[in-house]
């Protein structure tokens, strides 16, 4: 066995390493800067209670990007040395951030042990490659992203660490091959056990959805499928899943080899970046080769996020979490004795609102970013929860699950049609959308990213948006001056949350301008961006009227984004006259 061990290097603090909406994020040319990551690994379990750390189990993996093989090796000798007992790492270090949620929670290790927390590596939808970003996070016991209280010790810890600890004669451990590799030190042993990426992550999805059903559809030649994983760490999930379990064709899948650089494009499943499915589904500019499939899907980097499509159909995400609350009792096994309530982030549309209303069930509103969610659902409050982001997810783990929503969107289908395969015509996901609609009114949504603007730029416009606010009739003054055709702002602040379990308090989560119709325009600034500042403008309207759910979603919303752009000044304040992202 080898012997290793330990010596304290000292080093000096960085700017900037402050944990953001979801871990750091910084340029690869920051990430390798000599000692960077390991001022932050070490700011960690500095910031960690004794107990999570000595002796512990901890996970470490990530979606494979650019620089995860390295920082693996650094991040298991500095386990090492700060007396971790176990690291275990997915096979070549890959596992979705849902996986990794998956592994803390269910995963027994040979000799009984379970994980303690999880460094994550992955800068989710950011792209990845030697000029792009890297990022690291990390998750606690119960599966989620350490809340505010650790982010703010680990940031304060940044700012003064002197020295960190390192077992810099540890061999680099083969993460290829699965099989555990023991050591020793001078606090005793210290294993490495790479195992299967995808095993423990398709138990827990076999638990929870009736896997046969939705075979039957996968399988029926009326229901074709497409997936793209937009070349992250999605695909070995999707070949396992959709393809070995499911019965799916293997060429339903695209892009679902994981690589470094995710082929060079922005790993985000959106209708900007995921270009060859939106193309496939008969949503681009360009016509498909082919008849468009029935239902295709994608996922960001880390497989978290999901976007649902119909043929020739786009599903909002704030619709989506809405119908999959709606219909999760009957379609999905997991959710069959009901739900314990549901929550959304407060920018993602009020679709889920009307649902909870409606079947009476527990709702919450949180700030954007999943840590919020995972303390409503330890308490036993929330099973079913969203973000506009492209982000779906249960108490079946403590992150969002891009696979998940897509099983969780196969069900509904499987559930629809399943006295159906051998009629005339399957119910389509256009069909299940539109009949959410009727049922429940539409809430016409849009989203614009200015990216990449000046920083200060940036934070003058927010502080003007703010100001205005003092007055109310000052602001239906200037929005009457814009359009006449939209309704009184009654209400104008700026997002505040208390944690109904724990009573923390989030300020500043974004700012709001509610309209008397229920209609509203929040401003944010994102916090996972690594350059310069990012703008999100949310643009919301509410029609109950079921003869009008079905206008085209930027016609019905054109009179709210005039006013949004001019209200804020945007052109002004940014130089930019169209967003960089539209969704
Ligand atoms: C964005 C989204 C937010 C999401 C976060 C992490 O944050 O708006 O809803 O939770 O990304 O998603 P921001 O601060 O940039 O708006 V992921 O897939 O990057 O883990
Ligand atoms: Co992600």
């Amino acid at each position: 066995m080898v012997v290793f061990q330990v010596s304290r290097k000292e080093t000096t603090p960085f700017d900037g390493q402050k944990p953001g909406t979801s871990g750091l994020r910084k340029k690869v040319s920051v990430f390798i800067k000599p000692n960077y990551l390991h001022n932050f690994v070490q700011s960690t379990f500095n910031a960690l209670s004794a107990d999570k750390v000595k002796g512990a189990t901890i996970v470490v993996s990530g979606d494979g990007r650019y620089f995860s093989k390295d920082a693996i090796q650094i991040i298991i000798k500095m386990a090492a040395a700060n007396g971790v007992r176990r690291v275990w790492v997915g096979q070549n270090g890959l596992l979705s951030t849902p996986a990794v949620s998956a592994v803390i929670r269910e995963r027994v290790g040979a000799d009984g042990s379970k994980a303690s927390g999880a460094f994550i590596l992955t800068a989710s939808h950011n792209p990845g490659g030697p000029h792009e970003d890297f990022g690291i996070k990390y998750n606690m016991e119960n599966g989620g992203p350490a809340p505010e209280t650790i982010t703010d010790k680990i940031y304060a810890n940044t700012k003064t660490i002197k020295e960190y600890l390192i077992a810099e004669d540890l061999p680099d451990v083969d993460i290829s091959a699965v099989g555990v590799t023991h050591f020793n030190g001078p606090e005793g042993d210290f294993d490495v056990d790479v195992f299967d990426s995808t095993n423990d992550y398709v138990k827990l999805m076999r638990a929870i959805f009736d896997f046969e059903s939705i075979r039957k559809l996968l399988v029926s030649p009326k229901f074709t499928f497409c997936y793209d994983a937009l070349n992250g760490v999605a695909g070995i999930y999707a070949k396992r899943i959709f393809v070995e379990e499911l019965g799916a064709k293997e060429s339903s899948l695209i892009n679902c080899i994981p690589k470094e650089d995710f082929g060079g494009g922005h790993p985000d499943p959106n209708l900007t970046y995921a270009k060859e499915l939106v193309t496939r589904m008969g949503l681009g500019k360009s016509s498909p080769q082919d008849e468009p499939p029935e239902f295709g899907a994608a996922a960001d980097g880390d497989a978290d996020r999901n976007m649902i499509l119909g043929k020739r159909f786009f599903v909002t995400p704030s619709d989506s979490v809405a119908i999959i609350a709606a219909n999760a009792v009957e379609a999905i096994p997991y959710f069959a004795s009901g739900l314990k309530g549901v929550a959304r982030s407060m920018p993602t549309s009020a679709a889920l609102d009307v649902v909870a209303k409606n079947l009476g069930l527990k709702f919450f509103e949180v700030p954007t970013g999943w840590k919020f969610f995972g303390n409503l659902m330890d308490a036993g409050l929330c099973s079913i929860c969203g973000e506009e982001s492209f982000g779906t997810g249960s108490d079946h783990i403590r992150e969002k699950d891009g696979i998940w929503a897509v099983l969780a969107w196969l069900s509904i289908l499987a559930y629809k049609n399943k006295n159906n395969f051998n009629g005339e015509k399957l119910v389509t996901v256009e069909d299940i959308v539109v009949q959410h609609w009727a049922t429940y009114g539409r809430h016409y949504y849009t989203r614009y990213d200015y990216e990449n603007v000046d920083a200060a730029a940036a934070k003058e416009l927010m502080a003007y948006l703010v100001n205005l606010q003092s007055s109310l009739s000052d602001v239906n003054k200037i929005v009457k001056e814009i359009r006449t055709d939209v309704s009184n702002v009654v209400q104008a602040d700026e997002f505040e949350y208390k944690d109904p379990v724990d009573g923390s308090i989030s300020k500043h989560q974004g700012i709001r301008y509610l309209f008397e119709d229920g209609s509203r325009l929040v401003f944010r600034l994102s916090g996972t961006g690594s350059e310069g500042a990012t703008i999100r403008l949310y643009i919301e309207q509410y029609e109950k009227d079921s003869s009008k759910t079905q206008r085209n979603s930027q016609e019905a919303l054109a009179p709210l984004v005039d006013v949004a752009l001019k209200l804020s000044k945007m052109q002004e304040f940014t130089g930019r006259s169209a967003p960089t992202v539209i969704t």
